[in-house]
């Protein structure tokens, strides 16, 4: 094993470490596709998480009591003492366990790389390590490397094999951060970095041949030379091994987006959505909400129209088994996935922002249009691009589709039921180079048309992110408008084809204080103000949005329009959040 450079003494790290600081905004910064194995993480496009550890065996239970939201907090949740939670090591004995059943499972959903939790915050090890026998060989008696049977699994189905390892939180150790119940004394953070980060991450990389990735988390106040020494020591171990951004301060080749979220704006370079099959990242008896095959389908297009790849997590139980219901639903997305492979994997991102109608994935020369909606009127529009002889056909049957250009935009005539479920994919070639022009959103008859914040023209008022959490550790995500006063403006700019009636309907948040302030809704000549309303809530972590019916508005004709909000009398003091807009087709 290299010697690991012991480094000058660094700063203790706070014995209480914030909720904030530990799930604060990752680090992530933009990356290049400089890293040699950029091209291959960028093909890929979908991934399985795994989250398993001696908290599946707890299941989200502790002494009779059940716990919701992300089970493989139980331990902090619960401020279970090292000593009683060790216990868990001694009837770790997962016999299911089967990881070449994981590895096809994998393949069969359309998973190109598997991530499993080597090391989460609980301190246990699912890997022989001889920098602590708090592992799943030397502390359990399944006395087997989890780690290494599933790396051998993936090399022979073809899967690249990464490692999700806490560098920073680890509640079995005295000088590791986040356990104040046990240790509530300054710990001497370098100590534990030297004594067990660095040297398990050293046999990860030594000891299961190459790595795809090591998936870093939570850095909370990590120092920096902490986050500088761990990334050469990977890129030193295995050069191609690729490090995600939550590494810490600043540092990676790629970009994790927070928990469950899915942008609604490209990041820059390399990046990855992760996404919990159910609430939880690990098994929990009580999570059955899980996302249905349609659902996993729509949000991994989504964010490869974005340009980038979705992790989608699968817990497996105390024995070892992937729950029969998050298996199923992987496997018959994986069906759809394999018939529409071409429009997923080696694509890149979509010329244009997401359409009322769905999204749009891209090759050299091939637009794939994912219809989500399938609109009513027998139309797709595909604003804001000029194509040279541009040809559609649905992908599967190859039917020809007719393709018109209606004012300037290309339409494509469609069935007017959907061939193929849960979703039609439109294959749409075209000679040399796609040319953008013009307004890139049409009003779609008899879709939802929905006006999100970050497209939004404002003034006076800014655009921002918000993070929150339902159950524990269930995070969701908007992108909204706040710090709205009275004079704030917000608008979109849109196309209208035709003569159309809709219901308006308003996303926001709206704290007491601001109960009753009033907006100001136009379209053209028409205008109208309302009263927004207090949204409740009260608990200061978790957002709640209320949609609100305001009115009902015609668009008159063909032509480019405005749709504008203006603050006319809003108290209170940014308690206003404005998250979309929506347009109801009636
Ligand atoms: C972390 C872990 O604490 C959690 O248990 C799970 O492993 C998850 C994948 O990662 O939780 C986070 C970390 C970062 C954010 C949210 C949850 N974030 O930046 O929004």
């Amino acid at each position: 094993m290299p010697k690991l450079s012991n480094k000058n003494k660094k700063q203790a790290i706070p014995k209480n470490v914030e909720m904030s600081d530990m799930w604060g905004e990752n680090a992530g910064t933009a990356k290049t596709d400089e890293h040699p194995r950029a091209t291959w993480f960028r093909e890929s496009k979908y991934a399985m998480f795994i989250h398993w550890g001696l908290y599946s065996q707890a299941a989200n239970v502790w002494n009779g009591k059940n716990w919701h939201g992300i089970s493989e907090w139980l331990m902090t949740r619960s401020k279970i003492p090292v000593r009683e939670y060790e216990k868990l090591a001694a009837s770790f004995n997962p016999v299911d366990f089967d990881a070449d059943e994981i590895a096809k499972l994998a393949k069969a959903a359309g998973m190109k790389y598997i991530v499993l939790t080597s090391k989460h915050h609980e301190g246990f090890a699912m890997f022989k390590s001889a920098a602590s026998k708090f592992n799943s060989v030397d502390a359990t008696p399944f006395k087997r490397d989890v780690a290494g049977e599933l790396a051998d699994a993936c090399k022979k189905h073809g899967l690249g094999i990464g490692f999700y390892y806490s560098q920073f939180l680890d509640w079995h150790e005295k000088d590791g951060a986040g356990n104040n119940w046990d240790f509530p004394e300054q710990r001497d953070f370098d100590k534990f970095f030297q004594g067990k980060v660095l040297p398990q991450v050293t046999e990860l990389l030594t000891n299961y041949g190459p790595v795809s990735l090591i998936w870093f988390d939570t850095p909370g106040t990590i120092p920096r030379e902490s986050s500088q020494e761990l990334y050469e020591l990977v890129r030193r171990l295995q050069p191609e091994c690729l490090v995600n951004s939550r590494i810490g301060n600043g540092m990676g080749d790629y970009s994790s987006a927070g928990d469950q979220e899915i942008p609604l704006v490209v990041p820059e370079g390399l990046w990855e959505s992760v996404d919990t099959h159910n609430d939880t990242w690990a098994y929990s008896q009580h999570d059955h909400n899980w996302k249905t095959p349609s659902e996993v389908i729509t949000r991994l297009v989504k964010v490869v129209s974005l340009g980038g790849n979705y992790m989608l997590n699968i817990g497996p139980t105390g024995k070892g088994l992937v729950p029969a219901e998050s298996a199923n639903i992987l496997r018959e997305a994986g069906r759809w996935i394999k018939k529409h492979e071409k429009a997923i994997y080696g694509t890149d991102k979509s010329p244009i922002p997401m359409q009322p109608w769905g999204a749009i994935t891209s090759t050299p020369g091939k637009l794939y249009l994912h219809v989500f909606q399938w609109p009513s009127d027998g139309k797709i529009y595909l604003p804001g691009l000029k194509l040279s002889k541009p040809q559609a056909t649905i992908m599967g049957s190859g039917k020809k589709l007719k393709l018109i250009r209606e004012k300037g935009i290309i339409t494509v005539e469609i069935p007017s039921l959907p061939p193929v479920r849960p979703f039609t994919v439109i294959e749409l070639s075209y000679d040399g180079k796609i040319k953008t022009e013009g307004s890139v959103r049409i009003l779609h008859p008899g879709l939802d048309n929905i006006f999100e914040a970050p497209f939004a023209e404002t003034s006076n008022c800014e655009k921002a992110k918000r993070q929150w959490m339902e159950k524990f550790g269930d995070w969701h995500h908007a992108e909204v408008i706040e710090k709205i006063t009275t004079g704030s403006k917000m608008s979109w700019n849109f196309t209208a084809f035709r003569n159309s009636l809709w219901r308006v309907h308003l996303e926001y948040e709206c704290h007491q204080e601001t109960d009753e302030s009033e907006i100001e809704f136009s379209i053209g000549e028409t205008s109208w103000r309302f009263p927004v309303f207090g949204t409740g809530g009260g608990i200061s972590r978790r957002t709640r949005f209320r949609r609100e019916m305001i009115g009902v508005v015609e668009v008159p004709s063909f032509g480019e329009y405005i749709l504008k909000l203006k603050g006319t009398d809003v108290k209170g003091n940014n308690q206003l959040i404005i998250r979309r807009i929506v347009l109801e087709s009636i």
